[in-house]
Protein backbone atom coordinates (compact mmCIF):
# COMPACT_ATOMS: atom_id res chain seq x y z
CA UNK A 1 0.00 0.00 0.00
CA UNK A 2 2.93 2.41 0.10
CA UNK A 3 3.06 2.66 -3.42
CA UNK A 4 -0.50 2.61 -4.28
CA UNK A 5 -2.91 4.22 -1.19
CA UNK A 6 -1.02 7.27 -2.52
CA UNK A 7 -3.99 9.86 -2.34
CA UNK A 8 -4.16 11.75 1.07
CA UNK A 9 -7.50 10.38 1.67
CA UNK A 10 -5.93 7.34 1.53
CA UNK A 11 -3.46 7.75 3.71
CA UNK A 12 -5.03 9.69 6.34
CA UNK A 13 -8.17 6.36 6.54
CA UNK A 14 -5.60 3.84 6.06
CA UNK A 15 -7.91 2.09 3.08
CA UNK A 16 -7.54 1.91 -0.60
CA UNK A 17 -10.27 4.20 -1.84
CA UNK A 18 -9.55 4.10 -5.83
CA UNK A 19 -7.64 1.26 -7.57
CA UNK A 20 -3.78 1.90 -8.74
CA UNK A 21 -1.50 0.72 -10.77
CA UNK A 22 2.13 -0.43 -10.49
CA UNK A 23 4.60 -2.90 -12.04
CA UNK A 24 7.44 -4.92 -11.22
CA UNK A 25 9.72 -7.33 -12.66
CA UNK A 26 10.47 -11.14 -12.23
CA UNK A 27 12.99 -13.25 -13.24
CA UNK A 28 12.54 -11.66 -17.02
CA UNK A 29 8.89 -10.84 -16.88
CA UNK A 30 6.91 -8.17 -16.11
CA UNK A 31 4.37 -7.96 -13.80
CA UNK A 32 1.41 -5.48 -14.22
CA UNK A 33 -0.56 -4.95 -10.93
CA UNK A 34 -3.72 -2.93 -10.14
CA UNK A 35 -4.22 -3.10 -6.47
CA UNK A 36 -8.20 -2.30 -6.09
CA UNK A 37 -10.26 -1.32 -2.94
CA UNK A 38 -11.62 -3.97 -0.40
CA UNK A 39 -14.10 -1.59 1.06
CA UNK A 40 -17.26 -2.24 -0.50
CA UNK A 41 -18.43 1.55 -1.08
CA UNK A 42 -15.42 1.51 -3.27
CA UNK A 43 -15.54 -2.18 -4.90
CA UNK A 44 -17.35 -0.14 -8.06
CA UNK A 45 -13.76 0.57 -8.99
CA UNK A 46 -12.39 -3.39 -8.18
CA UNK A 47 -14.97 -4.55 -11.04
CA UNK A 48 -13.92 -2.08 -13.77
CA UNK A 49 -10.11 -2.99 -12.71
CA UNK A 50 -10.72 -6.98 -13.77
CA UNK A 51 -11.82 -5.83 -17.09
CA UNK A 52 -8.05 -4.90 -17.16
CA UNK A 53 -6.21 -8.36 -15.53
CA UNK A 54 -5.92 -11.62 -16.90
CA UNK A 55 -5.97 -13.03 -12.99
CA UNK A 56 -6.18 -12.06 -9.48
CA UNK A 57 -4.61 -12.64 -6.26
CA UNK A 58 -6.77 -11.96 -2.96
CA UNK A 59 -5.37 -11.18 0.33
CA UNK A 60 -7.01 -13.09 3.16
CA UNK A 61 -6.29 -11.82 6.54
CA UNK A 62 -4.80 -14.12 8.66
CA UNK A 63 -6.85 -13.01 11.62
CA UNK A 64 -10.13 -12.28 10.56
CA UNK A 65 -10.13 -14.64 7.11
CA UNK A 66 -13.32 -14.41 4.80
CA UNK A 67 -14.64 -10.91 5.31
CA UNK A 68 -18.07 -9.22 3.49
CA UNK A 69 -15.18 -7.83 0.89
CA UNK A 70 -13.43 -10.66 -0.21
CA UNK A 71 -16.81 -12.48 -0.37
CA UNK A 72 -17.90 -9.52 -2.83
CA UNK A 73 -14.72 -9.76 -4.47
CA UNK A 74 -14.66 -13.50 -5.73
CA UNK A 75 -18.49 -13.04 -7.07
CA UNK A 76 -16.50 -10.63 -9.49
CA UNK A 77 -13.99 -12.75 -10.01
CA UNK A 78 -16.31 -15.73 -10.75
CA UNK A 79 -18.15 -13.39 -12.93
CA UNK A 80 -15.06 -12.37 -15.21
CA UNK A 81 -13.82 -15.86 -15.02
CA UNK A 82 -10.81 -15.08 -13.57
CA UNK A 83 -7.93 -17.55 -12.59
CA UNK A 84 -7.35 -16.67 -8.85
CA UNK A 85 -4.56 -17.23 -6.63
CA UNK A 86 -5.04 -16.60 -2.48
CA UNK A 87 -2.84 -15.45 0.14
CA UNK A 88 -3.17 -15.57 3.56
CA UNK A 89 -1.51 -12.63 4.67
CA UNK A 90 -0.42 -10.85 7.91
CA UNK A 91 0.78 -14.10 9.67
CA UNK A 92 2.79 -12.39 11.69
CA UNK A 93 0.23 -10.72 13.72
CA UNK A 94 -1.22 -11.77 16.89
CA UNK A 95 -3.93 -14.37 16.66
CA UNK A 96 -2.75 -15.02 13.31
CA UNK A 97 -3.36 -19.21 12.21
CA UNK A 98 -3.33 -20.49 8.65
CA UNK A 99 -4.70 -23.82 9.68
CA UNK A 100 -8.41 -21.90 10.38
CA UNK A 101 -7.84 -19.01 8.31
CA UNK A 102 -7.43 -22.09 4.84
CA UNK A 103 -10.68 -23.97 6.84
CA UNK A 104 -13.14 -20.44 6.50
CA UNK A 105 -11.14 -19.89 2.90
CA UNK A 106 -12.37 -23.41 2.15
CA UNK A 107 -15.81 -23.27 3.30
CA UNK A 108 -16.34 -20.16 1.60
CA UNK A 109 -14.76 -21.12 -2.00
CA UNK A 110 -14.57 -24.70 -1.79
CA UNK A 111 -11.53 -27.15 -1.74
CA UNK A 112 -10.34 -26.39 -4.59
CA UNK A 113 -8.51 -23.52 -2.62
CA UNK A 114 -5.83 -25.50 -1.74
CA UNK A 115 -2.07 -24.72 0.11
CA UNK A 116 0.37 -24.46 -1.94
CA UNK A 117 2.93 -23.70 1.04
CA UNK A 118 2.52 -23.96 4.61
CA UNK A 119 3.57 -21.43 6.62
CA UNK A 120 6.97 -21.93 9.14
CA UNK A 121 6.32 -20.64 12.50
CA UNK A 122 3.11 -18.76 13.98
CA UNK A 123 2.62 -15.34 15.00
CA UNK A 124 5.85 -13.20 15.29
CA UNK A 125 7.85 -16.53 15.25
CA UNK A 126 6.28 -16.86 11.52
CA UNK A 127 9.46 -16.87 9.49
CA UNK A 128 8.98 -18.73 6.20
CA UNK A 129 7.37 -21.44 3.88
CA UNK A 130 7.46 -24.60 2.76
CA UNK A 131 6.64 -25.22 -0.74
CA UNK A 132 4.59 -27.84 -1.27
CA UNK A 133 5.48 -28.31 -4.63
CA UNK A 134 9.34 -28.55 -4.52
CA UNK A 135 9.31 -29.73 -1.03
CA UNK A 136 11.66 -26.86 0.11
CA UNK A 137 11.79 -24.20 2.76
CA UNK A 138 12.16 -20.32 2.34
CA UNK A 139 13.91 -19.03 5.28
CA UNK A 140 13.46 -14.82 5.91
CA UNK A 141 15.45 -12.75 7.49
CA UNK A 142 14.50 -11.03 10.93
CA UNK A 143 15.48 -7.86 9.71
CA UNK A 144 12.36 -7.57 7.18
CA UNK A 145 14.91 -6.81 4.59
CA UNK A 146 13.01 -9.85 2.52
CA UNK A 147 16.21 -11.12 2.23
CA UNK A 148 16.11 -15.32 1.90
CA UNK A 149 17.76 -18.45 2.04
CA UNK A 150 16.61 -22.26 1.16
CA UNK A 151 16.64 -25.22 3.31
CA UNK A 152 14.89 -28.09 3.64
CA UNK A 153 11.60 -28.89 5.42
CA UNK A 154 11.65 -28.49 9.01
CA UNK A 155 11.58 -32.39 10.44
CA UNK A 156 8.60 -31.22 12.90
CA UNK A 157 6.58 -31.09 9.40
CA UNK A 158 7.72 -33.24 7.61
CA UNK A 159 4.83 -35.26 7.87
CA UNK A 160 2.01 -32.66 7.66
CA UNK A 161 4.19 -31.77 4.22
CA UNK A 162 3.86 -35.55 2.99
CA UNK A 163 0.13 -35.73 3.32
CA UNK A 164 -0.69 -31.99 2.04
CA UNK A 165 1.60 -32.54 -1.02
CA UNK A 166 -0.31 -35.49 -1.39
CA UNK A 167 -3.46 -33.89 -1.52
CA UNK A 168 -2.58 -31.32 -3.60
CA UNK A 169 -1.04 -34.11 -6.16
CA UNK A 170 -4.89 -35.87 -5.81
CA UNK A 171 -6.27 -32.47 -6.41
CA UNK A 172 -4.95 -31.61 -9.72
CA UNK A 173 -5.04 -35.42 -10.69
CA UNK A 174 -8.61 -35.03 -9.90
CA UNK A 175 -8.77 -31.76 -12.38
CA UNK A 176 -8.22 -33.96 -15.12
CA UNK A 177 -9.16 -37.30 -16.43
CA UNK A 178 -6.31 -38.28 -18.23
CA UNK A 179 -4.24 -37.64 -15.27
CA UNK A 180 -6.36 -39.10 -13.30
CA UNK A 181 -5.85 -42.07 -14.80
CA UNK A 182 -1.86 -41.89 -15.25
CA UNK A 183 -2.09 -41.68 -11.53
CA UNK A 184 -4.23 -44.39 -10.56
CA UNK A 185 -2.18 -46.38 -12.79
CA UNK A 186 1.52 -45.04 -11.68
CA UNK A 187 0.61 -44.26 -8.24
CA UNK A 188 2.05 -40.57 -8.92
CA UNK A 189 2.45 -38.13 -11.67
CA UNK A 190 6.10 -36.71 -12.91
CA UNK A 191 7.17 -33.07 -11.89
CA UNK A 192 6.14 -32.24 -15.55
CA UNK A 193 2.67 -33.78 -15.81
CA UNK A 194 2.02 -32.26 -12.59
CA UNK A 195 3.31 -28.63 -13.10
CA UNK A 196 1.58 -28.85 -16.37
CA UNK A 197 -1.99 -30.24 -14.58
CA UNK A 198 -1.64 -27.78 -12.14
CA UNK A 199 -0.97 -24.71 -14.35
CA UNK A 200 -4.18 -25.92 -16.81
CA UNK A 201 -6.48 -26.04 -13.46
CA UNK A 202 -5.67 -23.01 -12.30
CA UNK A 203 -6.28 -21.10 -16.19
CA UNK A 204 -9.51 -22.88 -15.81
CA UNK A 205 -10.17 -21.84 -12.39
CA UNK A 206 -10.91 -25.58 -11.14
CA UNK A 207 -8.16 -24.89 -8.34
CA UNK A 208 -7.03 -21.43 -6.34
CA UNK A 209 -3.66 -21.80 -5.10
CA UNK A 210 -3.25 -20.61 -1.50
CA UNK A 211 0.15 -19.14 0.05
CA UNK A 212 1.65 -17.99 3.34
CA UNK A 213 2.96 -14.22 3.87
CA UNK A 214 3.51 -11.14 5.91
CA UNK A 215 3.63 -8.32 3.88
CA UNK A 216 4.54 -5.97 6.88
CA UNK A 217 7.71 -8.30 7.81
CA UNK A 218 8.05 -9.16 4.38
CA UNK A 219 7.98 -13.09 4.28
CA UNK A 220 7.04 -14.72 1.07
CA UNK A 221 6.76 -12.72 -1.51
CA UNK A 222 9.62 -14.41 -3.41
CA UNK A 223 8.04 -17.45 -3.71
CA UNK A 224 4.31 -16.15 -4.16
CA UNK A 225 5.86 -14.29 -7.22
CA UNK A 226 7.50 -17.24 -8.63
CA UNK A 227 3.83 -18.77 -8.52
CA UNK A 228 2.54 -16.28 -10.08
CA UNK A 229 5.18 -16.92 -12.82
CA UNK A 230 4.27 -20.13 -12.67
CA UNK A 231 0.56 -20.73 -12.65
CA UNK A 232 -0.78 -17.44 -13.61
CA UNK A 233 -1.31 -16.64 -17.74
CA UNK A 234 0.25 -14.29 -19.58
CA UNK A 235 -1.47 -12.32 -21.87
CA UNK A 236 -0.82 -14.33 -24.50
CA UNK A 237 -1.92 -16.81 -23.17
CA UNK A 238 -5.32 -15.36 -21.89
CA UNK A 239 -8.54 -16.29 -24.40
CA UNK A 240 -9.42 -13.91 -26.84
CA UNK A 241 -11.00 -11.24 -25.82
CA UNK A 242 -14.67 -10.71 -26.41
CA UNK A 243 -15.29 -7.20 -28.89
CA UNK A 244 -17.88 -6.01 -31.80
CA UNK A 245 -15.64 -5.33 -34.84
CA UNK A 246 -17.23 -3.72 -37.40
CA UNK A 247 -20.68 -5.10 -36.08
CA UNK A 248 -19.72 -8.67 -35.85
CA UNK A 249 -19.04 -10.98 -32.52
CA UNK A 250 -15.11 -11.46 -32.58
CA UNK A 251 -12.10 -12.62 -29.91
CA UNK A 252 -9.86 -9.86 -30.36
CA UNK A 253 -6.10 -12.40 -30.10
CA UNK A 254 -3.87 -10.68 -27.43
CA UNK A 255 -0.55 -10.31 -29.76
CA UNK A 256 1.36 -7.71 -29.88
CA UNK A 257 1.15 -7.56 -34.19
CA UNK A 258 -2.36 -7.26 -34.51
CA UNK A 259 -4.06 -3.66 -34.94
CA UNK A 260 -4.09 -1.49 -31.82
CA UNK A 261 -6.84 -2.19 -29.30
CA UNK A 262 -7.62 -1.06 -25.68
CA UNK A 263 -10.57 -0.41 -22.75
CA UNK A 264 -9.62 2.75 -20.80
CA UNK A 265 -10.73 0.84 -17.68
CA UNK A 266 -10.17 4.20 -15.32
CA UNK A 267 -9.50 7.57 -15.60
CA UNK A 268 -7.81 9.90 -12.95
CA UNK A 269 -8.58 13.72 -12.73
CA UNK A 270 -5.35 15.51 -11.34
CA UNK A 271 -6.15 18.97 -10.60
CA UNK A 272 -2.63 19.57 -11.86
CA UNK A 273 -1.87 16.96 -14.70
CA UNK A 274 -5.64 16.79 -15.96
CA UNK A 275 -6.90 13.76 -16.99
CA UNK A 276 -5.05 10.85 -17.33
CA UNK A 277 -6.56 7.99 -18.97
CA UNK A 278 -5.78 4.04 -17.90
CA UNK A 279 -5.77 1.19 -20.79
CA UNK A 280 -5.45 -2.00 -20.90
CA UNK A 281 -3.95 -2.63 -23.99
CA UNK A 282 -5.08 -6.12 -25.79
CA UNK A 283 -3.76 -6.11 -29.12
CA UNK A 284 -1.18 -4.12 -31.32
CA UNK A 285 1.12 -1.78 -29.87
CA UNK A 286 0.77 2.26 -28.86
CA UNK A 287 3.37 4.65 -29.42
CA UNK A 288 3.91 7.97 -27.52
CA UNK A 289 1.87 9.55 -29.83
CA UNK A 290 -0.82 9.62 -32.94
CA UNK A 291 -3.92 9.06 -33.47
CA UNK A 292 -6.45 6.37 -32.93
CA UNK A 293 -10.21 5.85 -33.01
CA UNK A 294 -12.64 5.65 -30.07
CA UNK A 295 -15.03 3.32 -31.35
CA UNK A 296 -17.00 3.87 -28.42
CA UNK A 297 -17.90 7.43 -29.33
CA UNK A 298 -17.13 6.72 -33.22
CA UNK A 299 -14.28 9.24 -33.31
CA UNK A 300 -11.21 10.27 -33.66
CA UNK A 301 -8.74 10.82 -30.77
CA UNK A 302 -5.28 12.33 -31.01
CA UNK A 303 -2.66 11.64 -27.83
CA UNK A 304 0.44 13.27 -26.85
CA UNK A 305 2.70 11.49 -24.11
CA UNK A 306 2.36 7.76 -23.00
CA UNK A 307 3.47 6.54 -19.77
CA UNK A 308 3.50 3.58 -16.94
CA UNK A 309 2.46 4.45 -13.75
CA UNK A 310 4.22 3.06 -10.47
CA UNK A 311 1.65 4.10 -8.01
CA UNK A 312 1.27 8.35 -9.06
CA UNK A 313 4.93 8.44 -10.77
CA UNK A 314 4.54 8.51 -14.30
CA UNK A 315 7.11 6.56 -16.21
CA UNK A 316 7.54 7.25 -20.16
CA UNK A 317 7.05 4.92 -21.87
CA UNK A 318 8.73 4.66 -25.99
CA UNK A 319 5.90 2.00 -26.77
CA UNK A 320 3.34 0.09 -24.97
CA UNK A 321 1.98 -3.30 -26.26
CA UNK A 322 -0.73 -6.01 -25.93
CA UNK A 323 -0.74 -6.76 -22.17
CA UNK A 324 0.34 -3.52 -20.80
CA UNK A 325 -1.11 -1.62 -18.80
CA UNK A 326 -0.62 2.33 -20.11
CA UNK A 327 -1.90 5.46 -19.45
CA UNK A 328 -1.81 8.96 -21.54
CA UNK A 329 -2.91 12.46 -20.49
CA UNK A 330 -5.49 14.74 -21.79
CA UNK A 331 -7.77 12.76 -23.94
CA UNK A 332 -10.68 15.08 -25.20
CA UNK A 333 -13.28 13.05 -25.41
CA UNK A 334 -12.53 9.09 -23.85
CA UNK A 335 -13.86 8.65 -20.84
CA UNK A 336 -13.84 5.85 -18.37
CA UNK A 337 -15.14 2.58 -20.54
CA UNK A 338 -14.74 3.57 -24.10
CA UNK A 339 -12.56 1.34 -26.34
CA UNK A 340 -9.82 3.08 -28.38
CA UNK A 341 -8.30 1.27 -31.40
CA UNK A 342 -6.23 1.81 -34.47
CA UNK A 343 -7.98 3.93 -37.19
CA UNK A 344 -10.15 1.85 -39.45
CA UNK A 345 -9.96 -1.09 -36.58
CA UNK A 346 -13.14 -0.44 -35.50
CA UNK A 347 -12.84 -2.78 -32.34
CA UNK A 348 -15.16 -2.10 -29.77
CA UNK A 349 -15.42 -3.85 -26.03
CA UNK A 350 -18.08 -4.18 -23.90
CA UNK A 351 -18.83 -1.12 -22.37
CA UNK A 352 -18.70 -1.07 -18.09
CA UNK A 353 -21.28 -1.07 -15.71
CA UNK A 354 -21.39 0.83 -13.11
CA UNK A 355 -24.05 0.24 -10.15
CA UNK A 356 -26.56 2.76 -9.13
CA UNK A 357 -26.16 5.07 -6.47
CA UNK A 358 -27.28 3.54 -2.96
CA UNK A 359 -27.43 6.59 -0.67
CA UNK A 360 -28.40 10.66 -1.49
CA UNK A 361 -27.32 13.83 0.98
CA UNK A 362 -28.45 17.51 -0.11
CA UNK A 363 -25.09 19.59 -0.48
CA UNK A 364 -25.49 23.41 0.36
CA UNK A 365 -22.25 25.07 -0.77
CA UNK A 366 -21.32 27.57 2.13
CA UNK A 367 -21.11 30.81 0.24
CA UNK A 368 -21.58 32.53 -3.04
CA UNK A 369 -18.11 31.59 -4.33
CA UNK A 370 -18.57 28.28 -3.90
CA UNK A 371 -21.83 27.82 -5.42
CA UNK A 372 -20.10 29.59 -8.26
CA UNK A 373 -17.62 26.85 -8.48
CA UNK A 374 -19.21 23.61 -7.39
CA UNK A 375 -20.70 22.69 -10.90
CA UNK A 376 -16.97 22.50 -12.62
CA UNK A 377 -15.65 20.81 -9.37
CA UNK A 378 -18.74 18.42 -9.87
CA UNK A 379 -17.67 17.65 -13.42
CA UNK A 380 -14.06 16.87 -12.80
CA UNK A 381 -15.33 14.63 -9.74
CA UNK A 382 -17.55 12.29 -12.03
CA UNK A 383 -14.92 12.27 -14.65
CA UNK A 384 -13.02 10.07 -12.47
CA UNK A 385 -16.00 8.02 -10.41
CA UNK A 386 -18.70 7.73 -12.70
CA UNK A 387 -20.66 6.13 -9.98
CA UNK A 388 -21.14 9.40 -8.16
CA UNK A 389 -24.40 11.63 -9.14
CA UNK A 390 -24.94 15.36 -8.38
CA UNK A 391 -28.40 16.70 -9.69
CA UNK A 392 -30.79 19.09 -8.52
CA UNK A 393 -34.77 17.22 -7.44
CA UNK A 394 -36.91 19.01 -9.54
CA UNK A 395 -39.44 18.56 -6.22
CA UNK A 396 -37.90 20.21 -3.83
CA UNK A 397 -35.08 22.28 -5.54
CA UNK A 398 -32.08 20.76 -3.50
CA UNK A 399 -28.77 19.70 -4.78
CA UNK A 400 -28.23 16.05 -4.27
CA UNK A 401 -25.08 14.43 -3.88
CA UNK A 402 -25.58 10.54 -4.51
CA UNK A 403 -22.48 7.58 -4.16
CA UNK A 404 -22.01 4.04 -3.08
CA UNK A 405 -22.39 4.60 1.08
CA UNK A 406 -22.11 7.48 3.24
CA UNK A 407 -18.09 7.12 3.24
CA UNK A 408 -17.82 7.72 -1.15
CA UNK A 409 -20.45 10.76 0.03
CA UNK A 410 -17.87 12.03 2.64
CA UNK A 411 -15.07 11.33 0.46
CA UNK A 412 -16.45 13.31 -2.11
CA UNK A 413 -16.87 16.21 -0.03
CA UNK A 414 -13.76 16.65 1.11
CA UNK A 415 -12.59 16.17 -2.24
CA UNK A 416 -14.63 19.37 -3.22
CA UNK A 417 -13.03 20.93 -0.30
CA UNK A 418 -9.41 19.89 -0.80
CA UNK A 419 -8.77 19.65 -4.26
CA UNK A 420 -10.87 21.95 -5.98
CA UNK A 421 -11.56 24.51 -2.92
CA UNK A 422 -15.51 24.17 -3.17
CA UNK A 423 -17.21 23.32 0.76
CA UNK A 424 -20.03 22.66 1.70
CA UNK A 425 -22.46 21.08 3.77
CA UNK A 426 -24.17 17.57 3.73
CA UNK A 427 -27.85 17.85 5.23
CA UNK A 428 -29.92 14.54 5.01
CA UNK A 429 -32.44 15.28 1.90
CA UNK A 430 -35.90 16.62 1.95
CA UNK A 431 -38.11 14.04 0.85
CA UNK A 432 -41.06 15.23 -1.54
CA UNK A 433 -44.09 13.04 -0.18
CA UNK A 434 -46.80 11.94 -2.85
CA UNK A 435 -49.90 11.22 -2.53
CA UNK A 436 -52.31 8.50 -4.02
CA UNK A 437 -55.25 7.54 -3.73
CA UNK A 438 -55.90 3.98 -2.46
CA UNK A 439 -59.46 3.23 -1.31
CA UNK A 440 -62.91 4.02 -2.85
CA UNK A 441 -64.77 6.79 -1.38
CA UNK A 442 -68.03 8.06 -2.42
CA UNK A 443 -68.55 12.07 -1.09
CA UNK A 444 -70.89 14.52 -1.26
CA UNK A 445 -70.67 18.57 -0.12
CA UNK A 446 -73.52 21.42 0.19
CA UNK A 447 -72.75 24.84 -0.80
CA UNK A 448 -75.76 27.16 0.88
CA UNK A 449 -75.86 30.99 0.80
CA UNK A 450 -79.14 32.74 1.67
CA UNK A 451 -78.40 36.86 2.39
CA UNK A 452 -81.15 38.03 1.23
CA UNK A 453 -81.48 38.41 -3.04
CA UNK A 454 -80.34 35.63 -4.92
CA UNK A 455 -79.13 32.40 -3.07
CA UNK A 456 -76.16 30.37 -3.74
CA UNK A 457 -76.74 26.43 -3.72
CA UNK A 458 -74.10 24.08 -4.98
CA UNK A 459 -74.31 20.41 -4.48
CA UNK A 460 -71.33 18.11 -5.14
CA UNK A 461 -70.75 14.51 -5.11
CA UNK A 462 -67.48 13.21 -5.82
CA UNK A 463 -66.58 8.92 -6.48
CA UNK A 464 -63.25 8.11 -6.26
CA UNK A 465 -61.28 5.01 -6.99
CA UNK A 466 -57.51 4.09 -7.32
CA UNK A 467 -56.96 3.24 -11.16
CA UNK A 468 -54.25 0.59 -12.04
CA UNK A 469 -50.62 1.09 -11.24
CA UNK A 470 -49.16 3.57 -13.36
CA UNK A 471 -52.75 4.28 -14.99
CA UNK A 472 -52.08 7.73 -14.38
CA UNK A 473 -55.40 9.72 -13.53
CA UNK A 474 -58.86 9.64 -15.40
CA UNK A 475 -61.64 12.44 -14.95
CA UNK A 476 -65.28 11.31 -15.89
CA UNK A 477 -67.63 13.98 -15.57
N1 LIG B 1 0.79 -7.23 10.99
C1 LIG B 1 0.59 -7.04 9.69
N2 LIG B 1 -0.10 -5.99 9.28
C2 LIG B 1 -0.30 -5.83 7.96
C3 LIG B 1 0.22 -6.74 7.00
N3 LIG B 1 -0.15 -6.33 5.78
C4 LIG B 1 -0.84 -5.20 5.96
N4 LIG B 1 -0.94 -4.90 7.27
C5 LIG B 1 -1.61 -3.76 7.88
O1 LIG B 1 -2.99 -3.87 7.65
C6 LIG B 1 -3.56 -2.61 7.32
C7 LIG B 1 -4.23 -2.68 5.97
O2 LIG B 1 -3.28 -2.97 5.02
P1 LIG B 1 -3.50 -2.65 3.49
O3 LIG B 1 -2.31 -3.17 2.76
O4 LIG B 1 -3.86 -1.23 3.31
O5 LIG B 1 -4.75 -3.59 3.23
P2 LIG B 1 -5.70 -3.65 1.95
O6 LIG B 1 -6.15 -5.05 1.82
O7 LIG B 1 -5.03 -3.04 0.78
O8 LIG B 1 -6.94 -2.77 2.42
P3 LIG B 1 -8.03 -2.03 1.47
O9 LIG B 1 -7.37 -1.78 0.18
O10 LIG B 1 -8.40 -0.81 2.21
O11 LIG B 1 -9.16 -2.98 1.35
C8 LIG B 1 -2.42 -1.61 7.38
O12 LIG B 1 -2.42 -0.99 8.62
C9 LIG B 1 -1.18 -2.47 7.21
O13 LIG B 1 -0.05 -1.95 7.85
C10 LIG B 1 0.96 -7.85 7.48
O14 LIG B 1 1.43 -8.70 6.74
N5 LIG B 1 1.11 -7.95 8.83
MG1 LIG C 1 -5.48 -1.58 -0.41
Amino acid sequence: NTVTDYDPDEIERKISISSAVCFCEWKDHKVNIVDTPGYSNFLWDTKASLRAVDAALVFVCGVAAVEVGTEKVWEMLEEHSLPRMIVINKLDRENANFGRTLDAVQQFFGRQAIPVELPIGEEKNFAGVVDLIEKKAFLFEKDESGKMSEGPVPAAMAEEVDRRSKELIEMVAESDEKLMEKYLEQGELSPDEFRGGLKRAILGHQLFPVFAASGLTNVGAQPLLDGMIAYLPSPVERDGVKAVVKGQDQAIQPSPDGPFSALVFKTISDPYTGRISLMRIFSGRMNPDGTVTNSSRDTDEKFVGLFFLQGKEQISAGQAKAGDIAATAKLKVTSTGDSLCAKGAGIAFAPIIFPLPSISFAIEPKTRADEDRISQATHRIIEEDPTVRIERDPDTAQLLISGNGELHVRIITERLRKRYNVDVDLKPPKISYKETIKGKADVQGRHKKQTGGRGQFGDVWIKMEPLARGKDFEFED
